[in-house]
């Protein structure tokens, strides 16, 4: 049986030894410690995650193969590596990612050991790194860097903040993404306008009617 973490790990290593141009390597790379994060990390959960942001908000689509990127200008790729289960391709994954041409990281993790979050930012450094503490008591596990370590976070089960602040960093170099960010949130002011209008005109019965038949 061929080791299917070893197999990860030297592909990483080969992809870094690569120089393929920066147009065909994703900037956000998105870890997770188990899949049973993906939910929480990415989408179909109980609130939209990071896929839902990149994808359906802000135009990037997800890098599956590496000889083959998406046609969208910006990507990002995921991988699941647990800080405990495989600390080596944490590892792997956290000191090839910026040969790998990866700009900014996003690392979630769960229960009250989430410390996937805090050892990629440190063996990424000084490529930045996202902590998504998974759960409400991740977050100390996440949060609780040393000094002279910095890891930037939200608040638990937030990895669609985390992907805007992905794309705020992304976007001091990218001037389309910075457009595509300010597109988002003019139409999530517009939204608000619009809810307020509703909520005031219709009236709380009828509004939440409406609601619910959406
Ligand atoms: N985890 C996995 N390896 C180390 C940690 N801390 C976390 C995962 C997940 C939780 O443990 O991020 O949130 C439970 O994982 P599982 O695979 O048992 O569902």
């Amino acid at each position: 049986m061929t080791d299917a973490v070893q197999d990860l790990i030297e592909d990483l290593h080969a992809e870094a030894a690569r120089d393929r141009p920066a147009a065909d390597t994703p900037e956000i790379g998105i870890v997770m410690g188990s899949d049973s994060d993906l939910e929480t990390m990415m989408t179909g959960g109980r609130r939209p995650g990071a896929y839902d942001a990149l994808v359906d908000h802000l135009a990037f689509a997800e890098q599956t193969d590496y000889d083959d990127p998406p046609d969208a200008r910006f990507t990002f790729e995921t991988y699941v590596t647990s800080a405990h289960r495989t600390p080596d391709l944490m590892t792997a994954y956290a000191e090839t990612a910026a040969d790998r041409g990866l700009d900014v990281l996003v690392a979630g993790a769960g229960g009250k050991s989430a410390d996937l979050p805090n050892m990629t930012a440190s063996i990424a450094y000084p490529l930045p790194t996202i902590g998504v503490p998974v759960q409400e008591k991740s977050v100390d596990s996440v949060i609780g860097m040393p000094q002279g370590a910095p890891l930037t976070a939200v608040d638990a089960g937030k990895s669609f903040n985390a992907a805007l602040s992905a794309v705020q960093i992304l976007a001091r170099q990218h001037e389309e993404l910075e457009e595509r960010l300010v597109t988002y949130h003019d139409d999530l002011r517009q939204g608000v306008g619009e809810d307020s209008r509703a909520l005031h005109e219709l009236g709380t019965p009828a509004y939440r009617e409406r609601a619910d038949e959406e």
